[in-house]
C-alpha cells in the first residue's frame, strides 16, 4: 500500500480528529499541510468528491471527511490496535455524528469568534505552520483577507460567540448527562470513535497538553474563561483523560 498522506489544516479540530485515529490505529502516513484557501483545488486536482479538509490520499483513492476516515482506518489498522467501533456502533455513530454537525460546528465558531475579534492575527502563526517558506509568507501577505473570508464563511462575530457558546453549552449538558452514572466513557466502558470524536472535537475549549499544537495556538479571553469556568463537567474530564490515556498509545503490540 502507499503510504497515506493527510491534508490537514493544523489548528483544524476535525483533521486532529483523523490524525487521532490514524495514530491510534498505527496507521503510519504522511501530514501534508494545506495552506487556507487552497483545499479546493487541492482536492479537486486528487479527483476528491469534496474540498474540505481532512482528506485522505491513499495512491489513487482520496476519502474525504473525518468520519470515512476512520471507517477506512478501522479496517486497515495495525495488528494488535483495537478497534474504536464499540459494541453499540449504531449508538457510537449515532454520537459522533451529533458532535460532528453541532458540538464541532460551534466551537469552531465560538473559537474563532472570538480570536478573530479579539486579536485577527493571534491564529495567523497556526495557518503558516509545516507549509513551505513561500507559502508562509502568502499567508502572512493575504491574512486580512483570509480572515475575512473566515468570517463570511463561518459568520462570525460577537452575538455569534454567544449564540455558539450557548449551544455548546447544551450539547456538554447532552454529553454530561450520557457520563452521568460515572461510566468513564461516553457508551460505558470502551474507549470508542465517539469519545475520540467528542475529545478532538472539545479539544479547543480544553486545551490538553498532550494535543499536537498545544502552546502554538493562543486562547482569547472569552473562550480562555470559559474552559475555566467549565473545566470541571463531566465531558470535559473525559476529553482530559482521553488525551492524557489514548492519544500518543502506541497501538500496534
Ligand atoms: N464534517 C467534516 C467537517 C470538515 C470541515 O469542516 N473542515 C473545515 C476545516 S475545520 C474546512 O476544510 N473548511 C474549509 C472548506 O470547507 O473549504 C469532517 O468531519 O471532516
Amino acid at each position: 500500500m502507499d503510504q497515506p498522506v493527510l491534508y490537514v489544516f493544523n489548528i483544524s479540530h476535525y483533521c486532529e480528529k483523523a490524525r487521532w485515529a490514524l495514530d491510534y490505529f498505527g496507521i503510519a502516513h504522511r501530514v501534508q499541510h494545506v495552506m487556507a484557501g487552497q483545499q479546493r483545488r487541492i482536492a479537486k486536482k486528487l479527483g476528491a468528491s469534496g474540498g474540505s479538509v481532512p482528506f485522505l490520499q491513499i495512491g489513487q483513492q482520496v476519502i474525504v471527511g473525518s468520519s470515512a476516515i476512520i471507517d477506512w482506518a478501522e479496517t486497515h489498522r495495525a495488528a494488535g490496535a483495537p478497534s474504536l467501533t464499540g459494541s453499540a456502533p449504531e449508538q457510537v455513530r449515532a454520537i459522533e455524528k451529533r458532535l460532528d454537525d453541532i458540538a464541532g460546528v460551534h466551537v469552531r465558531r465560538f473559537f474563532y469568534s472570538d480570536a478573530l475579534t479579539e486579536n485577527p492575527n493571534s491564529v495567523r502563526p497556526i495557518f503558516s505552520n509545516g507549509l513551505p517558506i513561500f507559502q508562509r509568507l502568502a499567508v502572512i501577505v493575504t491574512w486580512p483577507k483570509i480572515a475575512s473570508v473566515m468570517k463570511k464563511l463561518m459568520d462570525l462575530g460577537p452575538a455569534q460567540r454567544e449564540q455558539s457558546k450557548a449551544i455548546v453549552d447544551v450539547e456538554l449538558t447532552w454529553l454530561d448527562g450520557l457520563l452521568a452514572d460515572g461510566r468513564p466513557y461516553l457508551t460505558g466502558s470502551e474507549f470508542t470513535r465517539a469519545d475520540l470524536t467528542a475529545a478532538a472535537l472539545l479539544a479547543p475549549v480544553v486545551d490538553p497538553k498532550e494535543h499536537p499544537v498545544h502552546g502554538l495556538v493562543p486562547f482569547p479571553s472569552h473562550v480562555a474563561a470559559t474552559m475555566q469556568a467549565w473545566a470541571e463537567r463531566p465531558s470535559l474530564r473525559l476529553v482530559r483523560d482521553a488525551y492524557a490515556t489514548w492519544r500518543w498509545r502506541v497501538a500496534a503490540t
